[in-house]
């Protein structure tokens, strides 16, 4: 894939921290105005929202809030591999806006022998499934485990919302439901579509007797855990979020230029982000934010991230020091204690708290089994 970049974005690909620029950093307590905030009020009703603003003008693009409609065709089957332990919910989440109107596919498992309502941890899957339908990779999604550890789990493909192509995209809720968002420099694109994905599984969730919706994990790989962790900005309703390596315009610092950038990044993938973006393609200095705010947008609620040592692409370093610095909202506005003592180069093992926690494991990029038992081992703790 790496093949697709332009050429004079790629020789400029830094994996050296020694020419990391300095960081200036974008204050997260200091208002547009220059009031320094340091209540839970001002907080969330003036500094919060501009720093949302931002990441909706600048990089995501919005999320469409509004249709008419939403309403659920469920298919219960027990033709499917898990069947011994699980009950298998196809669900057809059916909404109309207007004329248009759009289907996505949602695919729910839930524990056959104990007695609900389950915490429900939910996938954004953007994997090729293989032929017969199950996913390719091991571990990527370890339906059978998270049913013997007691949660319901869903997932659904980012394919049902917005197809990842860089044309392709559209056809989806772009075409069917959002048509004037295609006009607006800071409109829905692919990233935003697989978060409203989300958002409408979310909708299903708050409704279903056999799901505790209050104890809800969203998850994200990658692509996925940049989409998941815009969706759970915008949707207060998700009690955990967890982006594992999701790296460039996820988890991790645009102004390092550590591994892919903002301009690799527009230019090979033009549907994921805002139009917006584009403005900062090699020019990180001038963005009026970075990924250290993204967190905080998301807070009190918990968060987590993770990296892989092999996955430099991804900026580890960058990931963690953009939460350890996001956790501050956490510690000064709502008084949580941050695990993040350490610096990334000291890290050894994974350090969490309730709220907020962070591994990083041996390997190349991918959503292992690794990484979920750790995950869960903090989904459990919080729970
Ligand atoms: C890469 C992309 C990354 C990341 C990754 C993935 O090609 O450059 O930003 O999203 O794909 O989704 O696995």
């Amino acid at each position: 894939p790496i093949l697709l970049t332009s050429k004079m974005a790629l020789s400029q690909v830094n994996y050296d921290e020694s020419k990391v620029p300095r960081l200036h950093l974008p204050s997260i307590f200091i208002s547009e105005k220059g009031e320094v905030i340091d209540s839970k009020k001002d907080w969330e009703n003036l500094r919060r929202p501009e720093i949302f603003n931002l990441f909706e003008s600048e990089v995501y693009g919005q999320i469409p809030k509004d249709f008419d409609k939403v309403s659920f065709e469920v298919n219960e089957r027990d033709d499917h591999e898990f069947n011994s332990i699980a009950k298998l919910e196809e669900v057809d989440i059916k909404i109309q806006r207007g004329e248009g109107s759009h289907v996505m596919r949602l695919n729910v498992f839930l524990p056959k022998e104990a007695k609900g309502p389950f915490p429900i941890i939910l996938l954004i899957n953007h994997r090729p499934a293989a032929e017969d339908g199950s996913l390719a990779e091991e571990g990527y999604w370890p339906v059978a485990e998270l049913i013997e550890r007691g949660f319901a789990t869903a997932s659904f493909h980012a394919e049902v919302v917005a197809p990842d192509d860089t044309t392709r995209y559209v056809n989806g809720i772009l075409n069917n439901l959002y048509p004037e968002q295609m006009e607006q420099s800071d409109g829905l694109k692919a990233l935003g579509a697989w978060g409203w994905g989300a958002i409408r599984a979310m909708d299903y969730f708050e409704q279903h007797e056999g799901i505790n919706a209050e104890k809800s994990v969203l998850v994200g790989h990658s692509r996925s855990g940049k989409a998941a962790l815009w969706a759970s900005a915008n949707d207060p309703r998700w009690a955990i979020t967890y982006a594992n390596e999701s790296g460039c315009g996820g988890a991790a610092l645009s102004k390092r230029k550590f591994g892919e950038t903002v301009e690799i990044i527009n230019n090979r993938f033009t549907h994921w982000f805002a139009e917006n973006f584009r403005k900062y393609n090699g020019a990180e200095e001038s963005l009026p934010l970075d990924q250290h705010m993204l967190p905080t947008l998301i807070a009190p609620r918990a968060v987590y991230y993770a990296s892989a040592k092999a996955d430099e692409w991804a900026d580890p370093k960058g990931e963690y020091l953009s939460l350890q610095i996001g956790s501050e909202v956490f510690s000064r506005i709502y008084g949580q204690k941050s695990p993040f003592k350490t610096t990334w180069e000291e890290l050894n093992g994974p350090v969490s708290s309730k709220t907020l926690g962070y591994h990083i494991r041996e390997g190349e990029h991918g959503l292992t089994w690794e990484d979920w038992s750790i995950f869960l081992d903090f989904v459990e703790k919080g729970f």
